[in-house]
Formats: structure tokens, sequence, C-alpha cells
């Protein structure tokens, strides 16, 4: 016989006959710090009946919301799962401890203070219920006694774990778990989670830059360009999914649908001073990447881009004739890429902040003979939640793009975008954004806006004024 020694102390009343038959010894609710939306509810379960008794539920006037959960190690990650209901075979015990089963009691109503007596009502799945005294304890209280009970050498982990998953839990529910809504990719998610996403993005561009600065039509006249672009809009509905194989890997699909148009002026010959506008359409290329968690704060991405998108996308020109749009035109690249990324999150009681790097290695030219130039991104961010709901973040990007490599065989001299080494720059974006999480749901929508601040081009090339995305996500 084990003995327990009392500083918890336990009732129980009761109404009914199941009373008779069980005992609740130990009845103890973790003390957590006020900020915290929720606790653990620990008990020893004593079926005393010759039958089994199904635990199904609990309720109390001082949380909104209790489950019954159970701790399991799956690999090193700790993993918390709801149980719709626990049986205590006949004539045995069950305890409900850190790293087990356990109540999990979630939003107190009002504050919750060391040795204050909760009631907590456990229903059957016979239909009965019981009240329950638990006692609010300090953690290190709850070792001394389960030092007591002959444990002690896993105990601390034992609670380190539980405290840890207890605090993930909680971050998944901020505003600002999830990235800001312009930075690409994600990070892995729990296992068996099916993440959705719609995002639009939308960028404007106008002519041209140079270097580091503006450049006006006569300079590009002066190249002897006969036409120059004016303004370029460019919108992409993106459709992404990822799935979570289990804790360490989640794949990821991503399949854009973009819009492209473009005002062209000419400059000399006959038609000088004429505009005309072309558009293209279409979805782009598919990629496919694993994401793999290197650690709580870090996830490596590894993908490929499949030539899914059309990247001979032709339009009418200003005299009627069918021609390939310049290389900015096109929907796709026409090439397999390699795509590697690395993020890094921290989570802090008051804010967040992270980072994402993202590359784009291209090895083959298309069958139109050219490619795209490789491109390395880096997004950093700061985040703060305003509210339970909403969260701010300002940011910073910085991409570098390499030219286009080899040569279109539909391209012409006429006009400065059809010249592979006009596409090159280095650029620093500065931006701002909202995250905001549905309430009771995983579900949320972001916007993100931004603009350059410092450029380097190879040009002249047109150049963004600002780009904005809005995103939607639900998490299953
Ligand atoms: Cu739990």
């Amino acid at each position: 016989m084990r003995f327990f020694i009392k500083f918890v102390t336990l009732f129980f009343l009761s109404t009914n006959l199941l009373a008779s038959s069980i005992d609740i010894d130990n009845a103890t609710i973790r003390l957590m710090p006020a900020s915290a939306k929720m606790t653990a509810g620990y008990f020893i379960f004593a079926n005393k009946d010759n039958k089994e008794i199904v635990l199904v539920g609990a309720k109390s006037n001082f949380f909104k919301h209790i489950e019954i959960h159970q701790s399991l190690k799956d690999g090193d990650v700790m993993k918390m799962i709801k149980m719709n209901s626990v049986s205590i075979p006949p004539n045995s015990k069950l305890e409900f401890k850190p790293m087990g089963y356990h109540l999990m009691l979630m939003q107190p109503i009002d504050k919750i203070s060391e040795n204050q007596s909760i009631e907590i009502t456990l229903s059957f799945a016979n239909g009965e219920s019981m009240d329950a005294q638990f006692v609010v304890k300090k953690m290190d209280q709850m070792k001394m006694s389960k030092m007591d009970m002959g444990n002690d050498s896993q105990c601390s982990d034992m609670d380190m774990g539980d405290m840890k998953m207890g605090s993930m839990m909680k971050n998944m529910k901020r505003p600002d778990f999830v990235f800001p809504v312009g930075v690409k990719g994600g990070k892995s998610m729990m296992s068996k989670k099916l993440m959705l996403t719609y995002k639009f993005g939308t960028m404007d561009m106008d002519c041209c830059r140079d270097s580091t600065s503006s450049v006006s039509e006569s300079f590009i006249q002066g190249l002897g360009f006969s036409m120059t672009p004016i303004d370029m809009t460019m919108d992409m509905h993106m459709f992404s999914a990822m799935y979570a194989i289990d804790n360490k890997f989640t794949l990821m699909a991503m399949l854009p649908y973009v819009e492209k148009e473009m005002e062209m002026k000419k400059l000399t010959g006959m038609m000088a001073g004429k505009l005309h506008t072309t558009a293209s359409r279409g979805f782009g290329d598919l990629s496919i990447s694993g994401l793999y968690k290197l650690s709580a704060r870090e996830n490596l991405k590894v993908g490929i881009s499949i030539p899914t998108g059309e990247f001979n996308e032709k339009d009418h020109n200003m005299s009627g004739v069918l021609k390939t749009l310049p290389y900015p035109m096109q929907i796709g690249s026409g090439t397999y890429d390699l795509i590697l990324g690395y993020n890094y999150q921290k989570i802090l009681e008051e804010w967040s902040y992270g980072f994402q790097i993202n590359a784009v290695k291209r090895f083959d030219y298309n069958s139109e003979g050219w490619k795209y130039g490789d491109r390395r991104e880096i997004s950093g961010w700061m985040s703060k939640p305003l509210s339970s709901n909403l969260s701010l973040s300002i940011g910073m990007d910085i991409e570098h793009q390499d030219n286009v490599k080899g040569r279109s065989a539909n391209r012409n001299t006429m006009t400065p975008t059809w010249n592979e080494f006009f596409h090159s720059h280095l650029r620093v974006s500065s931006n701002i954004g909202l995250n905001y999480k549905m309430p009771k749901s995983m579900s949320r929508i972001g916007i993100q806006c931004g603009t350059p601040i410092y450029q380097d081009v190879d040009g002249p090339q047109m150049e963004p004024d600002f780009k904005c995305n809005v995103g939607f996500s639900s998490m299953m």
C-alpha cells in the first residue's frame, strides 16, 4: 500500500450511486502565471466497483472549457491528444498526472490563486456525474508530492514537457503564430494537420530605373530603344496546401494563377507617342516542397518548381500582329528549378520575430532557349499582438535576382524588357502587416503591404512602387 502525504486535501461531494464506488485522490490544479490561458488538473481515480467506469468529460464554473488529454511522446516531441473517453477497469486505479492523462483546463474565468479550492464536475458514460474539489498548487509542491510517490527522477522533465506543450498550444492560438502574409512559404505543423491557404498579391511597377536612380523616357530612347514600358501590374492568386505527415515533415504544394498587364509607349518612328497594352494570364509553375523541422523554431525547406506555366505567352503588338511577350510578361519559367529555404521564428511573451531565407536555383534552359536568373531572398519581421486575435508586424525584405540567361528566339531589340541584361536587381523593401485570427477557429486573415526603400539594378528596368498581399488560411 502506498501512502500519500496529505497536504492536498481531497473531498468529493456526491448525490448519486456512482460516488460510493469512486475515490478521487490528490485532486490538484497546477498554479500557472496569470497570463496563461490554460492549466492542467491531476488526480488519482480509484474504481472500487466490479464494473469499468468510463470518464467522458468534465466541466467547471471556473473554466470555459475542459478537455481530457493524454500526453504522449512521439519520437522526441511531446504531443497532447484529446480523449473522448477514458475507461478505468474494475477495482483499479488510474493516475491523471504530468506526461499522462490530465484534465486540460482552458480559459479560466477569473484569476486563480494558490490553495484555492475549485470544484470540477466529472461526467461518466452512464450519464451520471460527480463533483470533486481540486486544490490549486504550485509546481514545486507538486514535484514534492511526486517525489514522495517515489518517481522523482523524471518529474522535472515531465513538468517541463507538459509546460512546453502548454505554451505551444497557447502560441498556436496567437495571431502572430503564422508568418506575415507576404513571407513566402511556411513552417511545419503538428502531425496530421492540413492547412489550405489562398493569397492574393498585387504589385504595381513603373518605368524605369538604372542602378540606383530613376531614368527618363529620353534616356531609354538614347540607348537606341524605340519603345518603353510605362506601367505594369502583376496580380497573383496563390493556392497552397500543406499537410504534416508527422511532427517533423510537412509537405507543401503551391500553384499560382497569374495575371499581368503592361502598358507600352512607342518612342520613335511613325507611331511615336502611341500607347499600347499587352496582357497575359494563366496558371504558373507548380512547386512541391518538403519542410523539415530542425527545432521548435527552425524549418528547412527543399522543393522543386515544375514548369506547368506557359513561357511562350503571346499578345498582339501595336501593329496587330501576334507576338511572343518579353521575359517579364511570361507566366512560367519553362524550367525545373530547385527551391531551398530556411526559416526561424521565436515567440516571446509580448512579441515575436523571425526571418526566412529563400533561394531558387535554375539549372537548365527552357525549350525557347533561355532561363530566368537565380534568385535569393531574405525576409525578416517583428510582430506584436495588439489583442488576442490581432497582431501588427513590421518587416524588411531583401531580394537579389540575377539576369536572364540565354536568349529567346523570339526576342527583338525594340524594348528594354527584351534585353537579357536588364533584369538583375538588388531590392530592399520595408513592409507593414496585420494578422487576424478568427475567434474560436484555426482560420486566419492577413494583409501585408510594402514599398522599396533601396534598389540597385541593371537597367533600365521597371521598378515596383508598391506590393500588397492578402491571405486567408484555414487549418483542419
Ligand atoms: Cu493537455
